[in-house]
């Protein structure tokens, strides 16, 4: 065991490590969600967010590395939510977190009534930021739409739930989307999802990188750092103590997780440096971590959580 304590909490789940995936990478199939639980450096792990009914998702390519990070529109290719609860259901010896994403607001409701009819007492996600499925825009965007989904869903669901949300840009976005988030016990949530509707351009074929949209897409990895961080600080300030934060985005390096920390994020997902490096990146990150935790005396994520200086 780690002399260091990277330990977190959700709703009172224990985490004996801080590190998931990001929704979406290496969590499509069993197989991928097993091997993540199976590493030794990884706290749990988060399910591709799943639609009522199984989708094949855009046509490929659909996923492109950038130098600086990542551009998708896989537009939601899942095993269907079946699939995903049934694993969530079998006994892991890690937490996992089951994420959902409605095609609309009247999904979202199917979904998580089928949620609070199941024997299922874990960890669900809603997923209120996808930007990559035709013609639907996402929910937390619509902030009259979020708080009106939000009071039907605590009306009738009565578990653990979270949200996944998209990043805001303007400090009186974030004062509107957690005005609404703090009326409901919610226990979590994660921020943030790709930078929506993001285009690359490949000079020398003079083309588009993804198929989709004509090559719109959500962007990820260490060009959206700052977005995160100023998300997860900007959230971490606003949000009720109970509702604790999931850093997602931009992480590369262990100093990358440590700034998450800083900012106020319970636990680190990783996605576009997963897709990149594969499993392994959970063991680089914590020694890289664990290092900087060293050089400066703490011993415990605690020792610093939340504690950004300002100048
Ligand atoms: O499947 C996707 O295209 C996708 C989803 Br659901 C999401 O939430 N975020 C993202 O970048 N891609």
């Amino acid at each position: 065991m780690s002399k260091f304590d990277l330990t977190g909490q959700i709703n009172g789940v224990p985490f004996d490590r801080l590190f998931l995936n990001a929704s979406g990478v290496h969590c499509q199939s069993t197989t991928e969600l097993d091997e993540l639980l199976q590493d030794e450096f990884v706290g749990g792990a988060v399910t591709k967010s799943a639609t009522l009914e199984k989708r094949a998702g855009n046509p490929a390519p659909r996923y492109y590395e950038l130098a600086n990070g990542s551009i998708n529109s896989m537009g939601l290719p899942n095993n269907g939510f079946d699939y995903y609860i049934q694993y969530v259901l079998q006994f892991h010896a890690k937490p996992t977190i089951l994420s959902v994403a409605g095609l609309s607001a009247d999904d979202d409701i199917q979904l998580l009534n089928q949620i609070q009819d199941s024997d299922y007492q874990g960890l669900t996600e809603l997923n209120l930021s996808c930007p990559n499925v035709i013609g639907k825009p996402q929910m937390a965007y619509d902030f009259e739409g979020t708080q009106a989904l939000l009071q039907s869903v605590f009306s009738f669901f009565k578990k653990p739930l979270g949200v996944k949300l998209p990043p805001y840009f303007d400090l009186v976005h974030f004062d509107q989307i957690t005005a609404i988030l703090n009326q409901f016990p919610l226990t979590h949530v994660n921020s943030i999802n790709s930078i929506g509707n993001g285009l690359w351009v490949d000079v020398a074929s003079e083309s588009v990188v993804i198929k989709p949209k004509g090559g719109f897409g959500g962007l990820g990895g260490k060009m959206v750092l700052p977005t995160a961080l100023a998300n997860v600080r900007a959230l971490r300030q606003r949000l009720n103590d109970s509702i604790k934060v999931i850093g997602t985005g931009g992480v590369q390096t262990g100093a990358d997780v440590f700034a998450h920390i800083l900012c106020g994020a319970e636990l680190v997902s990783i996605g576009t440096q997963l897709q990149a490096e594969g499993i392994g990146v959970y063991h680089r990150l914590t020694n890289e971590l664990e290092r900087i935790m060293a050089d400066k005396g703490y011993t415990a994520l605690a020792d610093f959580r939340g504690k950004l200086n300002t100048i």
